[in-house]
């Protein structure tokens, strides 16, 4: 393999950045000579109600399992991204809202932010919610997305967002799981000019949810939408009733913050709980030290607050440094293949952070309807949630930000909340397709399948040794799920469920998932969630999921469908199966492919050879490996034989 390309650390990155090479060697010195020093220092970013005076608490071991950080501390979430902003920067603007429409933008500043959060809050207390309950959020991109996650930070509810492409069983499911009795939605979404029916797909949900006592429905269309008495209420009618002030609540520095469900290789998707004081150090740490953020600047991540990176990145890391962060509504091709330049042109846009997938997909219409944009505003560019193709950095990189803005490759999951491994880019030389480095403090380690530790140049599979304050603490009500999850299979390690390589010169290179958990445009999902789906349909009798490479999504899913015996394959049968998905779980989670199997590979003790199953989707059929174990052969030849040409 030829040797990647390097791009420094550009002079005047290196004079000016935030973290400089000797910055960053003084804090990896630092953290190994100081620890107890140097994460006090981090979390003494947050304003601390109470300071806490223990700072990390942690045991990796089952016998003593804990993680806790900061945690005799005590401070409130809002009240660290709004109100400490209020003396000096009140005007300041908190949030630009870019409408799906490219006509429609507001800006709101600190104060206007400060005062739609309080009114919401006391909505929220008004309808009985109390500290530590459930509150469910399933909004599209509109500013009262982050005023309901604020709102419920301020009296120390719990929230739970649902993204808005998710199927009324997936919300019901949430709902169900996180027992949470109040939903905040929106009569309906608008993306891509087209309609999104939240609140009818809310009304669905419901029929399964009995407990839900309160509906907050905001308007973004103002279409008529059904209100059932006592239940749903008209957000702007409850907000004309409540008043603008709404203390902050004390909370420990333990207290949950929120739930995100997130998909995993088995079972159901798992409430992930991060809680109040690391999580939001961790946010606030590394949105300034990995994007260089300096006051006055405009970011732009483009993720969806139903997803991790919307959370930490839109929301509490942007705003816990007084940050002026943009919501989009919209999507990249809408109206025009030219809309994300357009937009940082509108608004002079610094910093601006999406997806390879984004990224894959415009890169395909060529240069010109990015050339057609000034993008002069730009100086920094990022990237999450799958690995980035180095044709894709390097697109990015020249045509984007004309070769003048530095890349952040920044690799981390919603368990971590936020970035771990990522390039300081006053500090890092960057290799395109790769996240560099760990952030001081951050211990990754190598192993392979049966956990030995790997030294230097290798393949392994990625672990992380100790603690950083961002950690997931729990899967919401079923802690055992959370230690054997993730601390079971290298006893004493979080394990990633990532593959991962390390150069010669210790950069990482994430490889992609080595559990079956595959990455969709950017969207995780369990195999299992989609094989679930599918067989819940009345012709299906088995299913296989598995990933395959995908030019645009990076992986695409294909299905291995074995039908009952009454079930005739056909096309039609096939799109119905299709659709069947996007109505249980939601569109991201279509099938690509769906393959007609007569029989699955199982080993005589009847589990599924998923190994198999991607070798024929990747088309590798020439190595299968070892089928020896297989109970009947015959069926690998079939499935070869009739493979979907994907
Ligand atoms: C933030 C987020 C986590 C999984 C993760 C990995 C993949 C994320 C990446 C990346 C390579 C990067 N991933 N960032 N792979 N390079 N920069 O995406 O969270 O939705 O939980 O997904 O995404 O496989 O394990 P989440």
């Amino acid at each position: 393999m030829s040797q990647p390309e390097v791009f420094p650390v550009p002079e005047a990155w290196a004079k000016r950045a935030r973290i400089d090479a000797a910055g960053y060697e003084a804090a990896l010195k630092r953290v190994e000579e100081d620890p107890e020093g140097y994460w006090r220092e981090i979390a003494g970013r947050l304003d601390w109600i109470k300071p806490f005076t223990v700072v990390k608490d942690v045991s990796y071991n089952r016998e003593d399992f804990r993680i806790r950080w900061f945690a005799d501390g005590v401070l409130n979430a809002s009240a660290n991204c709004l109100d400490r902003h209020l003396p000096a920067r009140a005007n300041d603007i908190a949030f630009i809202w870019e409408g799906d429409d490219p006509a429609d933008s507001r800006k709101i500043t600190y104060a206007e932010a400060h005062a739609e959060t309080c009114r919401m809050a006391n909505v929220l207390k008004s309808h009985g919610v109390r500290k530590g309950d459930r509150v469910t959020i399933y909004l599209p991109m509109i500013p009262e997305a982050a005023f309901a996650m604020l709102a419920c930070a301020r009296i120390g509810a719990v929230h739970s967002v649902v993204f808005g492409g998710f199927s009324p069983d997936s919300i019901a499911g949430r709902v169900q799981d996180c027992q949470s009795t109040v939903i905040i939605t929106a009569d309906e979404g608008l993306r891509g000019g087209k309609i999104v029916p939240l609140k009818q797909n809310v009304d669905l949900a419901l029929t399964q949810c009995p407990d839900v006592r309160t509906v907050l429905v905001v308007k973004r269309t103002g279409a008529k939408v059904f209100m059932k008495p006592g239940r749903d209420f008209a957000y702007d009618e409850e907000k004309a009733k409540v008043s603008a002030d709404c203390p902050p609540e004390p909370m420990g520095a333990e207290d949950p913050l929120f739930i995100l469900y997130t998909s995993g290789s088995t079972g159901k998707p798992k409430g992930v709980l991060h809680t109040t004081g690391g999580y939001l150090t961790w946010a606030a740490y590394t949105h300034e030290a990995v994007f260089d953020y300096r006051p006055g600047e405009i970011f732009w991540c483009t993720a969806d607050v139903g997803w991790v990176t919307g959370h930490s990145y839109i929301v509490y890391g942007p705003l816990a440094n007084g940050a002026t962060s943009l919501i989009f509504e919209g999507v990249p091709n809408y109206p025009t293949t030219s809309r994300f330049w357009e937009v940082i042109d509108k608004h002079q846009v610094e910093i601006f952070y999406t997806a390879p997938t984004a990224l894959r997909a415009l890169m395909r219409e060529g240069e010109e309807p990015v050339k057609k944009t000034s993008r002069k505003s730009l100086r920094l560019l990022g990237t999450v949630g799958e690995p980035i193709n180095p044709e894709a950095w390097l697109w990015y990189h020249r045509v984007v930000g004309e070769g003048r803005c530095p890349i952040v490759d920044t690799w981390w999951q919603t368990e971590t909340g936020a970035a771990l491994v990522a390039p300081l880019p006053g500090a890092t030389a960057l290799k395109p397709g790769s996240a560099t480095k760990p952030l001081p403090g951050v211990k990754l380690q190598l192993v392979d399948a049966d956990g030995k530790v790997l030294e230097g140049a290798t393949d392994g599979n990625l672990c992380i040794t100790d603690s950083w304050p961002g950690q997931m603490r729990t899967v919401y009500g079923d802690h055992e799920r959370f230690i054997t999850t993730y601390f079971t299979t290298y006893p004493g390690k979080y394990f990633t469920g990532d593959g991962c390589r390390r150069d010669a010169d210790g950069y990482y290179w994430i490889t992609g998932r080595v559990d079956d958990v595959i990455n969709v445009s950017g969207h995780r999902l369990g195999t299992a969630e989609i094989e679930s789906a599918l067989v819940a349909h009345h012709t299906v009798a088995e299913a296989a999921v598995v990933g395959y490479p995908h030019d645009i999504k990076g992986q695409g899913i294909y299905a291995y469908v074995t039908l009952t015996v009454e079930a005739k394959p056909s096309d039609e049968l096939r799109a119905a199966l299709i659709k069947w998905v996007r109505q249980e779980i939601g569109p991201f989670a279509a099938p690509d492919v769906i393959q007609w199997a007569p029989g699955l590979p199982k080993t005589r003790s009847g589990k599924i050879m998923r190994r198999i199953l991607r070798k024929v989707a990747e088309n590798d059929v020439t190595n299968l490996g070892d089928t020896t174990t297989l109970a009947d052969p015959s069926v690998v030849e079939d499935l070869v034989k009739n493979r979907a040409g994907a």
